[in-house]
């Protein structure tokens, strides 16, 4: 493994970049950030895990066969540097907690990238800090953590980012090109975010129930079907014509493409980790039953969900 103290390019005058969450995608943002020579630092949970990484002296990103080691700063929540840019890449179920920690840290002129799945946690933190910008961005990149402080780079993918205030892009995109991270700006956000919500709540939460791979859902196409009728339709209900526009069609082609892969709540479920099932059929199920539109299956299927967690013994919220 080679160790990483200088990228050449030091950029160092710039805006830091804290990021808060330093698991997967954070380390995935933050080595990539990091390597391009800009200003990062992780904000972690309190001295014992600032001490843990101390130890081990950075954050390992595992890309193919080369692992490279990132001596990037740490603080903890409670460090009381102010906060300029945020990245949030907590799990949607940490996220307003993990912020609300560090809420009175954020300077006037702040702004937030809130990197969470499904949709709910990211209107709960713009709620919590309203004098701060918050931007929203849904991802296609994979990562995972091999060990403490180390990520592998899993599947390359790309990165949306908008703002749903309809705000103007940026200035700061130009630091993710330099990282290499893949990325575009998106006029409208909260489509993509509804649209990732329906594909995953009419893949994800079946997956576990039938206990298969994505491909596996070929069997219940029925169910599959039935799911996309009626989050269509609730997608159309929300304004969000656009992500609703032939989501069985892209449904089925996902399948496909991803026949082979164990879909992510299925791999949650498998690890015995918290899914994020509130930010994804329960968020759909809220918005259904708030804009008065039936959706028995959608329903059905976050109840057997709800169940099948609760029998397992892991949060089923
Ligand atoms: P993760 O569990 O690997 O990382 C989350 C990190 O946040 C953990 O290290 C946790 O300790 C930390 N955290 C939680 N509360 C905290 C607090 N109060 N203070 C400090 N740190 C705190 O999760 P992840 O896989 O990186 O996922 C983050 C989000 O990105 C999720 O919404 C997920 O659905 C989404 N996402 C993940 C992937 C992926 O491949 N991992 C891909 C696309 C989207
Ligand atoms: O995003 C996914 C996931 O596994 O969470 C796909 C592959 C689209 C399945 O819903």
């Amino acid at each position: 493994m080679s160790a990483q103290t200088d990228s050449g390019t030091s950029r160092l005058a710039s805006t830091p970049w804290h990021i808060l969450g330093a698991g997967s995608m954070g380390s995935l943002w933050a080595t990539r950030l990091a390597r391009a020579g800009y200003d990062v630092r992780l904000i972690l949970r309190d001295e014992a895990r600032l001490h843990a990484y101390k130890t081990a002296q950075g954050l390992t990103l595992v890309e193919g066969n080369k692992a490279t080691l990132w001596p990037i700063a740490a603080q903890t929540l409670d460090t009381a540097e102010p906060i300029i840019r945020l990245l949030v890449a907590c799990k949607a179920y940490d996220a307003e907690h993990a912020v609300a920690r560090i809420a009175h840290r954020l300077s006037p002129d702040a702004q937030l990238i809130l990197l969470q799945n499904g949709l709910g946690s990211q209107q709960a933190v713009a709620a919590l800090v309203p004098q701060a910008r918050c931007l929203f961005a849904s991802s296609t990149e994979g990562a995972f953590r091999e060990g403490d402080w180390r990520v592998v780079f899993a599947g390359q993918g790309h990165n949306w980012l908008g703002d749903p205030q309809q705000g103007a892009a940026p200035s700061w995109l130009d630091e993710l090109q330099h990282s290499g991270i893949s990325h575009e700006w998106s006029p409208n956000i909260l489509s993509r975010l509804w649209r990732k919500l329906a594909l995953n709540c009419a893949i994800n939460p079946l997956t576990v129930l039938h206990q298969c791979r994505n491909g596996g859902l070929k069997a219940h196409a029925h169910t599959v079907d039935a799911l996309c009728s009626e989050l269509g339709a609730l997608l159309e209900i929300c304004a969000q014509p656009e992500a609703a526009a032939n989501l069985s069609t892209e449904v089925h082609r996902v399948i496909d493409a991803t026949a082979n892969n164990y879909a992510s709540m299925y791999q949650d479920v498998a690890q015995r980790r918290r899914t994020e099932i509130s930010y994804l059929t329960g968020y759909a199920c809220q918005a259904a039953q708030r804009s008065g539109l039936d959706t028995p299956h959608l329903h059905a299927i976050h109840q057997q969900l709800t169940a099948h967690l609760k029998h397992l013994g892991l949060p089923s919220h």
